[in-house]
């Protein structure tokens, strides 16, 4: 054998040793920060989408483990500028069927902006999502 050739294979099993290294930090990191909430789903979308300044609505979808939308829940909702305190707007999305929760809120300045969700689920869970949306 040549030296090339062995200078090939050693790289290869650098290059080899380095992508299983590398996928098994990926692997630990994601799991020292575990996603709170992965058995059920929940969605916001607004109106008007992209925000404006004044009235907003927030759709929020909620789904039990299974995708199914859920319609008994109980849905709380708090809304602040991420960055400074403009006052937290805190309010209960009404239910409009079929998993889906609105709620009102008044974008009064332009930025970011956090939704916090809380929703009570028919089975006793609670499960909590912030969102972050920007007004452009
Ligand atoms: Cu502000």
């Amino acid at each position: 054998m040549n030296t090339k050739i062995l200078l090939v294979i050693l790289i290869i099993m650098v290059g080899t040793i380095a992508i299983l290294i590398f996928d098994d930090a990926k692997d630990s990191l994601s799991n020292k920060i575990p996603e709170t909430n992965t058995s059920s789903g929940i969605s916001l979308s607004t109106s008007p989408d992209p925000l404006q300044l004044g009235k907003a609505t927030f759709m929020i979808d909620v789904k039990d483990k299974n995708g199914k939308p859920v319609d008994n829940a109980s849905v709380s909702f708090d809304l602040n500028m991420t960055a400074m305190n403009m006052g937290t707007q805190k309010g209960n999305a009404v239910s409009q069927g079929n998993g889906r929760y609105s709620a009102v809120g008044n974008m009064s300045m332009r930025g970011p902006w956090r939704v916090s969700t809380k929703v009570s689920m028919p089975d006793g869970s609670i499960v909590n999502k912030d969102f972050t949306v920007n007004v452009p």
